[in-house]
């Protein structure tokens, strides 16, 4: 059987593991052979939107761009992870509705705030606390949770490679794989 082409979207706080889990899910892909991109902050903030910032307007551009190069990739006939915070649900529907019914598919990285903060890998929250990065999302900028997300990782309850499997289980599921 052949891959369905899908964007899974992942979202979540800074800290909260959508790179790590994301990276995870394609090395599971990898090994069953599907091919598979992974777009996130060091691919995309760094290049095509290096010219934005974490204002909500330069927020909002972000996600749209991301979207319609997501929307590349799965016209391509590849899965598409991307990996951004992408706090609001209004760009993410959009991003949805842009694509196939079922070509997108919302995985919520749901790691609370005081998890995140507490982990802190790369001292953005202290920062954030100490006012050295204004609107940080989670502090001073919105994150609006998703309602009803596809796939629902508690990353307090769940590895790193259960989360992962838990999103290519939903994967062979619903007929993607
Ligand atoms: C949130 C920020 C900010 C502010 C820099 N708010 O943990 P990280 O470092 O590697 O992930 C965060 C990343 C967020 O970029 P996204 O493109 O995913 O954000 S969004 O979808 O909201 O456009 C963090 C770093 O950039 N970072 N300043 N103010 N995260």
């Amino acid at each position: 059987k052949q891959q369905q082409p899908v964007i899974l979207w992942f979202t979540g706080l800074s800290g909260s593991g959508k790179s790590t889990i994301a990276n995870a899910v394609e090395s599971k892909l990898l090994e069953n052979q599907r091919h598979s991109y992974l777009l996130d902050g060091d691919n995309v903030r760094h290049g095509l939107n290096r010219d934005l910032g974490f204002s909500d307007h330069e927020r909002v551009e972000n996600i749209r761009r991301i979207g319609e190069v997501a929307k590349l990739f799965v016209d391509s006939g590849t899965i598409v992870l991307t990996a951004f915070i992408s706090p609001f649900v209004a760009d993410r529907e959009q991003v949805r509705a842009m694509v196939g019914p079922g070509q997108f598919v919302e995985v919520f990285v749901d790691t609370p705030l005081a998890v995140c903060e507490q982990r802190d890998p790369k001292g953005l929250y202290k920062k954030a606390r100490a006012g050295e990065i204004k609107h940080f999302t989670g502090i001073d900028s919105a994150y609006e949770p998703p309602l009803a997300p596809e796939v629902h990782l508690q990353t307090e309850y769940l590895s790193v490679a259960e989360c992962a499997d838990k999103v290519v289980a939903y994967l062979l599921e619903k007929g993607y794989l």
